[in-house]
């Protein structure tokens, strides 16, 4: 709840005050999720703050600048991105997961507002539409464009179709070196292909996909789940949530047919056609698909014991067993709140008792090291940005849900602040009045 307090901005939540000071697109809709248990109000005013961002062409910009922040607190800024929103908001031209759908209806779900659903349904649906029109393939599956698109930018998966990035030889100054150790974050050979490929998208004028073209599978598992929450949406809309069924279906399909090696979902080179083989949590997200053959579920949740150890509690962001993982640095193996919550989500009904399991892995390592924006899969220890606000939210869902018996007295503030409000059937009573509308 402080975290979530201290990292509003008035109208949006930043993910962290020093290393992230601007609004992040799937940030928001994790956040929200979070909030929905503590302010419904702020979790729709995030949400429609985002939206309020939107091109004309549906694309919801994975960050939307605050003008009140100097242009050297983050890079790349406004000035490199050079584009703004028809609502005059300085954006970033790429995309991000489209959790969003999922996260109106979580929001709707704590406070029923017909009017916010009326309000955002219409920008959810442009956002896909976006994303059939402008990044689907032959074969059903949308592609991203760049790291940042996958929102886990530095997976081990991306390395192979990194290295045929040209480089950019633009000078550059990062920032995030500032505020976080080198060795946990990617290393200035990554950003410079990182920068590269920007710089190729913003000269099209965001249009051409350039050297880098993925089909991830969380992109995909993402965009289906998206479509179930606008078929429960527009049913609540008195809409029809058919059309949402079919292609939420048609996207299962497309996934487990093209996607599956057979023990993992893969991301595919779009340009090769080829698997990239590899070993990251992004493949197990398909759990939270209704419609999974119950055959390829099955075989996912025993990957999922033998090469992620989800019996030990959290689940790497990357296998411990693959090359290229490392237990410390941003997307190669850490763990991440934001994933474990969605495999979570997506065990809850096939496997109750490893659902569990999870849940009390999360909250153990929220309890010992505090609400960082990585974990060390093994040791627990902190790593990355501290107070970050999807954790923060996140653990709030799961506290709420999941309850807080698996946390043991730690002593340390994090686990303090849990307790107090640990005793509360519903987290949202005892919190509701604490935090201004
Ligand atoms: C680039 C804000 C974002 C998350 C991403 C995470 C990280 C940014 C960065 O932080 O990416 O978008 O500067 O490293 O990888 O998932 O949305 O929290």
């Amino acid at each position: 709840m402080r975290v979530l307090v201290n990292n509003w901005d008035g109208g949006h939540t930043v993910p962290s005050r020093r290393l992230y000071p601007h609004q992040w697109s799937w940030d928001s809709a994790f956040i929200a999720i979070g909030n929905a248990r503590l302010s419904p109000r702020r979790a729709r005013t995030e949400l429609l703050s985002l939206f309020g961002a939107q091109w004309h062409d549906g694309r919801v910009p994975h960050i939307v600048f605050n003008p009140q922040v100097p242009e050297a607190a983050y890079f790349p800024g406004p000035a490199f991105w050079g584009v703004r929103a028809p609502s005059g908001s300085a954006t970033s031209g790429i995309v991000q997961p489209p959790v969003h759908a999922l996260a109106a209806w979580k929001t709707y779900e704590a406070d029923p507002d017909l009017g916010f659903l009326h309000r955002l349904y219409p920008r959810l649906v442009a956002q896909q539409e976006f994303l059939r029109a402008h990044r689907r393939g032959r074969d059903g599956l949308i592609s991203i464009v760049h790291p940042w698109e996958s929102g886990m930018d530095n997976s081990p998966a991306w390395d192979e179709p990194l290295r045929h990035v040209e480089t950019a030889n633009v000078g550059f100054v990062r920032k995030d070196l500032d505020a976080i150790c080198a060795d946990e974050r990617p290393t200035d050979d990554d950003y410079e292909r990182y920068i590269a490929l920007a710089l190729a998208y913003r000269e099209s004028g965001y249009l051409d996909a350039g050297d880098f073209q993925i089909e991830d599978p969380l992109f995909n598992v993402a965009y289906a789940v998206a479509e179930h929450a606008l078929a429960r949406i527009a049913h609540e809309l008195g809409l029809d949530p058919e059309p949402h069924e079919r292609e939420a279906a048609a996207m299962t399909a497309a996934l487990t047919h093209q996607l599956f090696d057979g023990a993992l979902f893969q991301p595919r080179d779009a340009r090769t056609g080829r698997l990239i083989r590899s070993a990251s949590v992004a493949g197990l997200t398909p759990l939270l698909l209704p419609g999974l053959p119950g055959k390829v579920a099955d075989t996912l949740i025993d990957t999922a014991l033998d090469l992620f150890s989800l019996k030990d509690g959290l689940l790497p962001s990357y296998s411990p067993a693959a090359a290229g993982f490392d237990a410390a640095r941003y997307w190669r193996g850490p763990s991440w709140i934001n994933l474990d919550w969605l495999v979570w989500q997506g065990l809850k009904d096939r496997r109750p008792e490893l659902a569990t399991g999870l849940a009390d892995g999360m909250l153990c390592a929220a309890a010992h090291a505090g609400l960082r924006e990585y974990f060390d899969p093994a040791t627990g220890r902190g790593h990355g940005s501290r107070d970050f606000s999807w954790s923060a939210a996140l653990v709030l869902d799961l506290v709420a849900e999941h309850g807080m018996k698996s946390v043991p007295a730690a002593g340390r503030d994090i686990g303090q602040e849990l307790r107090c409000f640990g005793e509360a059937d519903h987290v949202a009573d005892r919190v509701a009045d604490q935090v201004p509308a």
